[in-house]
């Protein structure tokens, strides 16, 4: 977690930034045990940044953010201060106060403010190492009640965090970037800006997040990187490369090349590394030598303004990033035959969504709002089934109320539909949630598996293939139970279950929530080619998270999707067919 350590003023911060600091303020209030209300208002207004659609500057500025609900006069002039000096008189001392392994504990799975305290006040824990040890020598058990159980959890999720300290989820390292984009971008000397690497390939998970300028002064574009507010560190800084240590811990590369030098070094710096490998062989073909700094013949480099006119250079058809695998977009570009990828605006709704009826945080009112905002024409509701007690999953006069109040909710809404569906657990067995008059009232029904991870790769492979067989399922849900960076696939033959789906006219999810990215995209192709169906699902539970979509988007991309692959691009009427079309087989 982010720690001051700038001793000059900043320049200015973003609303982002404010936003992060504020959300952090209120985690690190609670685990010194303030006041509850006051570590609410903190989380609170930092949810009001968020949402803000103004300028919050301006609205400083004309104390129209004071007017707000929720933004008091104190918190009022931490924002001012932040947004002036970079940080405010409460964070920096709150901070202070903070040893750095409590905020580290917090990345261990089910560890929150909480847990966090009551290690730290009652035992005097303030690592992770010294977590990990008391929980091995059962120490946790004693004055904090922890079970055995709840001891191994611990040790497990912290060799988790070790093995996957150095990645991140993309959404955690999209926020960085975006954060470091919007200050770097307002820089006078700036005049180009990329961020490359695998954030930018929008693979699952990011290592270091990489940044290419082309600037007027290298100088001034390093002392601007290497003091942005939530500098951790700065692990090198030179004229034309340094590296920093970001926020939640996150290494950022940046690099400053020349304006002629930018359309190779955006394409070397996106990679993949083997994607590079094979379109230097393709450039070497042509008689040219390719690196970082340019497309030579002899000495002298072709001129390419940009990427396009590079692949243009290399007789090849643009490739966009996420194909950038080594998986056939090579040979694809040369024959001119690479798919027209699908895009975000190709969305027209999206399946697989809870509300607070089940686990979700909004209401279903409040959900068909937001899904309306963005200008969705449906919205798929699929609240947990019973099976799924700790949900508050649906027994099945529940099922019923919510029928009926979406029934009620279809005849008022105009050109919007809400899609009746379910997200049914698998059960042991491979049978579905509910019996088959219950089942039969779903407009769609997403059969997942939320239970007995641990059954051996055939029994696994053949309950899933058992539900995918049920006539009512019409979606598979995040097909291998992954959570990245914290939890393993269950073992599945995926291609027996793909193969499965493909005959039975079964829709795969490709399940949008950043912890999941599940159907993983390596898969994806194969799918597609047997004429499999996807669906792009952000597994919503609040408003908020519709905007996971685009990360299921791009996986759907770096997967060679074209708009005609996903149930979700589809106009309502249509989508009704296909819909039917199962239901009736
Ligand atoms: P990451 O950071 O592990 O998520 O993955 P990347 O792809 O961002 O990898 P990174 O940060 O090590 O390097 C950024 C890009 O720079 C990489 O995608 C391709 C290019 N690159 C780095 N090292 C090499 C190399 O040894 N050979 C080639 N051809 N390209 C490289
Ligand atoms: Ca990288
Ligand atoms: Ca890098
Ligand atoms: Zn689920």
């Amino acid at each position: 977690m982010p720690k001051k350590q700038r001793e000059e003023p900043s320049a200015v911060v973003g609303k982002e930034e404010v936003a992060s600091m504020l959300e952090e303020l209120s985690v690190m209030l609670e685990i010194l045990g303030a006041n509850p209300f006051r570590c609410r208002a903190y989380a609170n207004a930092a949810r009001i940044l968020d949402g803000l659609s103004g300028d919050l500057g301006e609205m400083v500025r004309t104390g129209e953010l004071l007017e707000l609900k929720g933004i008091g006069k104190g918190i009022f002039e931490d924002i001012a201060s932040a947004l002036e000096t970079g940080s405010f008189p409460l964070y920096d001392e709150t901070s202070d106060k903070i040893p750095d392994g409590l905020m580290e504990m917090l990345r261990i799975p089910g560890f929150g403010p909480k847990k966090v305290k009551a290690v730290y006040d009652k035992l005097g824990i303030e690592t992770i190492d010294g977590l990990e040890k008391a929980a091995r020598e059962d120490e946790l058990s004693g004055l904090l009640g922890f079970g055995a159980k709840t001891q191994q959890k611990i040790i497990d999720g912290i060799e988790n965090l070790r093995k996957y300290q150095d990645r991140f989820l993309i959404s955690t390292a999209e926020k960085q970037a975006d954060e470091i984009r919007r200050e770097l971008e307002g820089h006078p000397d700036v005049k180009r800006l990329l961020v490359a690497g695998s954030l930018r390939r929008r693979k699952e998970t990011i290592g270091d997040i990489d940044i290419l300028v082309t600037a007027k002064n290298s100088d001034n574009i390093m002392e601007a990187f290497t003091t942005l507010p939530r500098v951790r560190s700065v692990v090198a800084k030179g004229s034309t490369k340094s590296s920093i240590v970001y926020g939640p811990g996150i290494n950022v590369d940046l690099r400053v090349v020349k304006d002629s030098e930018f359309a190779f070094a955006s394409h070397y710096f996106t990679g993949s590394k083997e994607h590079n490998t094979e379109i230097r062989g393709r450039a070497k073909k042509l008689g040219y030598r390719l690196n970082e700094y340019g497309l030579f013949k002899g000495e002298k480099s072709a001129k390419c303004q940009d990427e396009a006119a590079l692949f243009e250079r290399l007789g090849l058809q643009y490739i966009p990033p996420e194909l950038r695998e080594a998986t056939g977009e090579v040979e694809a570009a040369e024959r001119g035959e690479l798919p027209a990828l699908i895009e975000e605006s190709d969305i027209t709704g999206v399946f697989h969504c809870h509300t607070n009826d089940s686990d979700g945080k909004s209401t279903l009112q409040e959900m068909v709002a937001g899904a309306q905002a963005l200008g969705h024409k449906y919205f798929g509701l699929g609240d947990h089934s019973q099976a799924a007690a700790y949900a508050r999953g649906l027994t099945p006069d529940r099922v019923e109320k919510q029928r009926k109040e979406v029934q009620a909710l279809n005849k008022k809404l105009e050109n919007f539909v809400v899609f009746f569906g379910i997200e049914s657990d698998i059960l042991t067995d491979g049978s579905l949630d509910y019996k088959d008059d219950v089942l039969a009232t779903f407009d769609y029904v997403v059969a997942s598996v939320h239970s007995n991870f641990g059954l051996s790769e055939a029994a696994q492979t053949d309950r899933i293939i058992k539900a995918i067989e049920n006539p009512y399922t019409t979606m598979l849900g995040h097909p291998t139970g992954r959570l990245l960076l914290t939890r393993e696939a269950y073992k599945v033959d995926l291609r027996a279950v793909i193969d499965a789906a493909a005959d039975n006219d079964v829709i795969i999810e490709i399940n949008a929530h950043p912890q999941r990215l599940d159907l993983d995209w390596r898969y994806i192709k194969y799918a597609r080619d047997k004429g499999v169906l996807f669906s792009i699902s952000p597994d919503a539970h609040h408003t908020s998270d519709f905007d996971y979509t685009r990360f299921g988007v791009g996986i759907a991309r770096k997967g060679w999707l074209s708009k005609e692959h996903v149930i979700n691009t589809m106009p309502v009427a249509k989508i009704r067919k296909v819909l039917n079309r199962r239901k009736k087989s």
